[in-house]
């Protein structure tokens, strides 16, 4: 199909918009952007004579947005699973030297090439299910080349499948067994010089960093913060996971785009979120997969008008999960978001927490990334479990 040429979908039904449009509606698409979106009955002449195509009643979203992954890294922790079932915690496995530190002896030792066809089959299970951004972090690597090696493979994704990617530096992910006891020491001499390299390469949008007892304090994830805003970066943070460690104030101090996970977060820090404009990520796999009893707090969200996103959180240690559809599902079912809070915590809200605004909503002078579903309501997209009702996704207005 000629990219160029304008296309108007008819009989949809459409979810995310600025107004809502109740009974059938009509997309325009012109070339790689939306042109118009609305009732069908009130349609602009001018493309009447377009090229149509009649969806016959199927809902039609903003391509959906995974916000917050670890996709590329090596090796799996499987053996950790079974561990895990036999009672040993998370935190028990990463102080005996498992956990993030298996895996990063894992990629240490892949190559790009191996780190990149690893990554595709999991982005392909993504894409399957309408996505069509995805956030990828370092954070497996905790030396400078490898951390650096990450990246490049975050973004050569791009080349490979129609995907629009945004990678965040996560050398503060955890403490390297090299540098054990010596957090910044390894601040120093890796992640503080590995920040500035990947961002004199282009290889970060943006700057994540592990507040845990686990792995950095808060005075030591603000050391990377600092810098992220010397380079100009936005910071984001993994926060109050495993324990309260007031990582979001420090975020909400430097106008984080988002804290992430936040089990332990508590209504002061939705208030802070709130007043610096931050989105909550809420990470339901990792709450699943780590048999987490502590809700985030999502009522002090709603109440002070923070958006929520949901993703995947795909790593391989606390969330090994390649559906945003589960994802969906399981904010509802787990933190009892309505199926219409999920869908916008994929779409516009995930866009938000990525500091893009070309994207999230199906309007006019947004990008032409729409998923088409064989379902007529957006309740059904969180409705179900291990079912993909995709019926097509346009990717900068090509069907693929
Ligand atoms: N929190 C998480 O859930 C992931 N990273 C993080 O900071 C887990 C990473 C892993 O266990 O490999
Ligand atoms: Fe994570």
């Amino acid at each position: 199909m000629d990219h160029a040429r304008t296309r108007v979908l008819t009989g949809a039904r459409l979810a995310v918009t600025p107004d809502p449009v109740t009974g059938l509606g009509a997309i325009v698409i012109d070339g790689e952007t939306l042109a118009w979106a609305g009732p069908q009955a009130e349609l602009p002449a001018q493309f009447a004579d377009k090229e149509t195509h009649d969806l016959e009643g199927r809902l039609v979203t903003p391509a959906l947005i995974d916000c917050h992954t670890h996709l590329v890294h090596g090796g799996n922790r499987t053996r950790e699973f079974e561990m895990r079932l036999e009672g040993a915690s998370y935190e028990d496995i990463a102080r005996a030297g498992g956990g993030i530190v298996s895996t990063v002896v894992a990629t240490r030792d892949a190559s790009e090439a191996d780190l990149l066809a690893d990554a595709l089959p999991r982005l392909d299970a993504l894409l399957a299910e309408g996505v069509s951004t995805v956030e990828i972090k370092s954070g497996y690597g905790l030396d400078i080349q490898t951390e650096l090696s990450m990246l490049r493979v975050a973004r050569a994704l791009e080349r490979e499948r129609p995907v629009s990617i945004r990678t965040s530096f996560l050398g503060a992910h955890a403490i390297p067994p090299e540098y054990e006891g010596r957090a910044d020491d390894y601040l120093d001499d890796v992640c503080l010089p590995a920040l500035r390299a990947a961002h004199a390469d282009g290889l970060a949008d943006a700057v994540d960093g592990f507040c845990e007892n686990i792995a950095f304090s808060a005075a030591q994830i603000e050391r990377v913060f600092v810098e992220a805003r010397s380079l100009g970066l936005p910071v984001k943070l993994h926060a109050e996971q495993l324990s309260h460690q007031g990582g979001t104030q420090l975020a909400a101090r430097y106008h984080a785009l988002s804290a992430d996970h936040l089990e332990y977060a508590d209504e002061a820090d939705a208030k802070a979120m709130s007043e610096a404009g931050m989105v909550a990520v809420l990470l339901p796999g990792a709450f699943y997969f780590l048999q987490e009893t502590k809700w985030p707090p999502v009522a002090a969200l709603r109440e002070h008008g923070v958006p929520m996103a949901v993703a995947t959180d795909c790593n391989p240690g606390s969330s090994p999960l390649t559906s945003l559809l589960l994802a969906m599902n399981m904010a509802c079912t787990l933190f009892r978001l309505t199926p219409d809070e999920a869908l916008r915590a994929v779409t516009v809200n995930a866009a938000k927490a990525l500091g893009l605004a070309d994207r999230g909503v199906i309007a006019p002078g947004m990008r032409a990334d729409l998923a088409i579903w064989n379902a007529s309501a957006p309740a059904e997209l969180a409705g179900r479990i291990g079912f993909n009702p995709l019926h097509q996704r346009i990717f900068r207005g090509r069907p693929c």
